[in-house]
């Protein structure tokens, strides 16, 4: 047998790390999950048990992954925050990505059933994931608003948009109509047309999730909140996540 020197085929292997002090995001997004909602029967817009096994997933990776702080996620994505300290940086990038995003999609498929007890999972959910370093807290705070407005923004649209079509709107007429309106806008339609107050939407829907380990009773647990984590007040009120 030919004796080959371990070390010459290391050298091939990538030894990029995180960044250090940084906080780490692991963001995960469902592949074509466009196709995956329609061939599962989705609700439109929303699905609100899709999105609660989603929430289920997240619960179980900060669970299993220590190093989490707090995760926040919507529609068929969810961003992981890794404690600034955590050892995990020390490690390959793809290693933390990789065991995540595998943690995850196998969670989801073991938990199917439990929120879609009459509908079989006829293909298979995967997802991506990437991790990005963000030096600073304001940095990271900028990112988690970037996505809860990508939230808001999206639901939005998106509820006008079925509103519209489910009342006997073609698509692209509901697309024509909606071209070009602002919030207020799409506030009125809703208002006016079909009777909807946006501001009394589910929160889940409008706010997306976020769970995290709340103290309680002097005891930790994994919590899944629907709450403003744009402005100050949540992170006033708990001041450890982001310490
Ligand atoms: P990708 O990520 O590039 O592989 O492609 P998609 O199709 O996953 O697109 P993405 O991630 O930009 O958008 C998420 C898609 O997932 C969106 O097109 C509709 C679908 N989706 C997510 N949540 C729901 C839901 O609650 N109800 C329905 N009907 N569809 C949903
Ligand atoms: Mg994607
Ligand atoms: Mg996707
Ligand atoms: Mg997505």
């Amino acid at each position: 047998i030919k004796r080959i020197d371990k070390d010459y085929i290391k050298y091939f292997q990538s030894e990029a790390k995180l960044m250090p002090y940084t906080w780490a995001v692991i963001r995960i997004d469902g592949c074509h999950f466009h196709k995956f909602a329609d061939v599962h029967k989705f609700e439109k817009p929303n699905d609100e048990q899709a999105l609660k096994l989603m929430n289920e997933c997240a619960v179980g990776v900060l669970d299993e992954f220590r190093e989490v702080i707090f995760s926040y996620g919507v529609s068929d994505e969810y961003s992981f925050i890794l404690k600034r300290s955590s050892h995990l940086q020390r490690t390959n990038p793809s290693d933390i990505v990789s065991s995540v995003v595998s943690f995850f999609t196998s969670m989801y498929v073991m938990k199917w059933k439990a929120f879609f007890p009459l509908t079989d999972l006829v293909c298979q959910p995967s997802f991506d994931g990437r991790v990005v370093c963000y030096p600073s807290t304001e940095i990271l705070r900028d990112y988690l608003s970037w996505r809860q407005v990508d939230c808001h923004i999206n639901n939005q649209y998106n509820t006008c948009f079925w509103m519209l079509v489910k009342s006997g709107k073609s698509r692209s007429d509901a697309q024509q109509i909606l071209k070009g309106t602002q919030s207020q806008e799409k506030m009125e339609l809703l208002a006016n047309n079909f009777g909807i107050d946006y501001n009394t939407i589910g929160e889940m829907l409008r706010l997306g999730s976020s769970a995290f380990w709340e103290e309680e009773n002097g005891c930790s647990k994994i919590v899944v909140q629907h709450c403003n984590i744009i402005d100050d007040g949540f992170w006033g009120a708990h001041p450890c996540i982001l310490a």
